[in-house]
């Protein structure tokens, strides 16, 4: 099958970035362009190092581009309390090979969006610092742009302060220039993402399987976003979900802003579903998730004999 999703995917991994990342490298639909790296669960040195090694383990040639190694305005406030201090703890990789393009993540974007013969769908699935500098710094982008699917945003409760998602939070700022681009913009937060879970059966089906199944099974053991008792949270993994199985989303288009300024709820996202501002919908919000049939499709790709 011809793919029919061209995306870069811009990441901060991060254990559930690991298995995102892999999923879209194994889907037939998902034509991988290019990976970008941005301070997020941990520095943007580890990030990329940790892409890198991903990508070594899965004999991927998708080129990878390092990218802002802080958030725009803020200091990084890490996750390594989930993802270990590496940001892939649980798996011994061998030190990567493969190298950086060793240009900017935002040079990098700029010449494969605008090469690109098919538009391209970013899927950021950290900080948005890297999209919010290349909508600001190369505007002439969102011309070959089809649309941005990212997981971060909740229309709810957060899950790194009261108010607010991991992602949003880390760069408030950043996400509220995408969210005002005027882009086509899918929105998977906390409301699906925090119920998209692995079940300890998924995971220990997944340990005899193949090799990826063994590595992620690893990083599995090592993961602190939910438990095998109580499943295991693949936020990321949800943008890539969206992408070729947009059937087990229910959505809502309405308007969301990010508060910037608050002294308790800065990097909530304000998703208005009832309209109480009577402003313009930017954005398409995931609400609900068919989460057994989130799980199935896990087990399809990386049960599937044909992946490494
Ligand atoms: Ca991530």
């Amino acid at each position: 099958m011809e793919p029919i999703h061209h995306i870069i995917i811009d990441t901060d991994p991060g254990i559930d970035d690991a298995v995102a990342i892999a999923a879209a490298l194994f889907h037939d639909q998902i034509d991988v362009k290019l990976i970008t790296t941005v301070a997020g669960n941990v520095s943007c040195d580890k990030t990329t190092n940790n892409a890198l090694k991903l990508l070594e383990f899965f004999h991927s040639d998708v080129p990878v581009a390092q990218g802002a190694i802080k958030p725009l305005l803020r200091t990084l406030e890490d996750s390594s309390h989930i993802h270990g201090n590496s940001g892939l703890d649980g798996y011994d990789f061998p030190h990567p090979k493969k190298e950086t393009l060793g240009i900017h993540a935002i040079e990098a974007m700029r010449e494969t969006i605008l090469s690109s013969k098919e538009p391209i769908t970013l899927v950021p699935i950290g900080p948005l610092t890297n999209i919010a500098l290349l909508l600001s710094v190369y505007p002439e982008c969102k011309q070959n742009i089809k649309r941005i699917v990212f997981m971060g945003g909740s229309a709810s409760r957060g899950n790194h302060s009261p108010a607010a998602e991991f992602n949003v939070f880390v760069d408030p700022e950043a996400a509220k220039i995408v969210l005002q681009s005027g882009l086509d913009i899918t929105m998977c937060g906390l409301d699906v993402t925090s119920l998209a879970t692995l079940t300890k059966e998924n995971v220990e089906a997944l340990k005899e399987m193949n090799r990826t199944g063994e590595m992620l099974y690893g990083l599995f053991q090592h993961y602190r976003g939910g438990s095998l008792a109580t499943g295991l949270h693949m936020h990321d993994l949800c943008a890539i979900a969206y992408l070729v199985k947009p059937e087990l989303f229910v959505t809502k288009e309405c308007f969301v802003d990010v508060e910037v300024n608050g002294r308790y709820t800065a990097g909530a996202t304000i998703v208005d579903l009832k309209s109480y501002y009577q402003q313009q919908a930017n954005a398409k919000v995931c609400l609900e998730i068919r989460v057994e049939e989130f799980r199935q499709w896990f087990m399809e790709i990386f049960t599937n004999p044909s992946i490494l």
